[in-house]
């Protein structure tokens, strides 16, 4: 109801022509120092200084205004005008949103890349009909498996407690005989400390971010996949822009796209580096095990395809015949 009032009292100050000025909260669930939510620090205050101030936008990392899970709803809803989540852990709302998580399709940046410009119209049209303007968003690194032991084959896995992320994270559970635990990175080492996870898919950056080396020691690149995080923006509240703080807002946001990505590879190495410094065996994957992930891609490949209909098959074969 207050927010209500205070809407109210802007767009009226606003056809009144008088200066105006609104201050939205931009909730974010990755650590304060995490690439992306440094990104996201830097849109914000591209933001605000481009509209000399009118429109500022304030991040909340950590999952300190809400939880990663609750993002989405709240800027849906206009609880938040504005807000960052990590893509693939809503494809069970919409498959398209998994499009970044198809296991082996893409595993480096390059390709990752060129998949998402195919795929990046779809996923904001999709975003769109959930009452939601798509602005950016910025990929995480190759994701690989972090595990307390060593892992000859994917037996290994069998009965492990297995954190996951996404709908693709606890297929992948699923598949290989794993327990499936659903926890945001926000809460992993305390999830690793208590014996609630013992393992997971990653990059090599939010296993660094959350010192996980206290608790587990081996890391194996296998390059699933890169999900990525986006940024998007309540759709009323971004009907009610000015044409002047929409054209800043693009073109902080493609500023941010570019930044995001650069620093996403520069943290790749840095952070595998990272986690060797601090006593983990960080390894690629033996072809015996990347071979059996990969035949169990292929069972997650066809699955996604048959729930992602016209539109993921066409993503597909573009990238594919590109
Ligand atoms: N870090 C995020 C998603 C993918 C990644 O690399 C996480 O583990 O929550």
């Amino acid at each position: 109801m207050t927010m209500k009032i205070l809407l109210g009292a802007t767009a009226l100050c606003a056809a009144a022509g008088a200066a105006s000025a609104e201050k939205w909260d931009m909730p974010m669930a990755y650590a304060a120092s995490n690439f992306h939510s440094e990104v996201g620090t830097a849109f914000g205050a591209c933001v605000t200084e481009g509209t000399g101030g009118e429109l500022e936008i304030v991040t909340h990392p950590s999952g300190s205004l809400f939880g990663g899970a609750e993002i989405k709803r709240a800027v849906m809803t206009g609880q938040a005008n504005i807000g960052e989540r990590l893509l693939s852990a809503h494809e069970n709302e919409n498959p398209l949103y998994g499009v970044d998580s198809i296991p082996f399709l893409v595993s480096s940046f390059d390709e990752h890349e060129k998949l998402w410009s195919i795929a990046e119209p779809y996923v904001e049209k999709a975003l769109e009909g959930d009452n939601l303007h798509y602005l950016y968003s910025v990929p995480w690194p190759p994701q690989g498996l972090y595990m307390n032991k060593t892992l000859d084959d994917i037996e290994g896995m069998k009965g492990v407690k297995f954190r996951s992320y996404s709908a693709a994270t606890a297929k992948m559970a699923e598949l290989t005989g794993a327990l499936p635990v659903q926890v945001e990175a926000a809460e992993l080492s305390q999830a690793l400390a208590t014996g609630v996870a013992e393992s997971f898919i990653s990059s090599g950056a939010t296993g660094y971010d959350r010192k996980v080396w206290e608790h587990l020691s081996n890391f194996y690149e296998v390059d699933a996949w890169l999900p990525r995080n986006a940024v998007f923006v309540n759709l009323d509240a971004w009907n009610g822009l000015s044409d002047e703080a929409k054209a800043v807002m693009e073109e902080c946001a493609a500023t941010a796209a570019a930044d995001g990505l650069e620093k996403s590879k520069a943290y790749t190495q840095f952070t595998l580096d990272g986690l060797k410094e601090n006593g983990m065996t960080v390894e690629r994957a033996s072809d015996h095990l990347m071979d059996q992930l990969k035949a169990m891609g292929e069972t997650m490949t066809e699955e996604w395809l048959a729930k992602a209909g016209d539109d993921g098959k066409a993503i597909v074969d573009a990238y594919k015949g590109q």
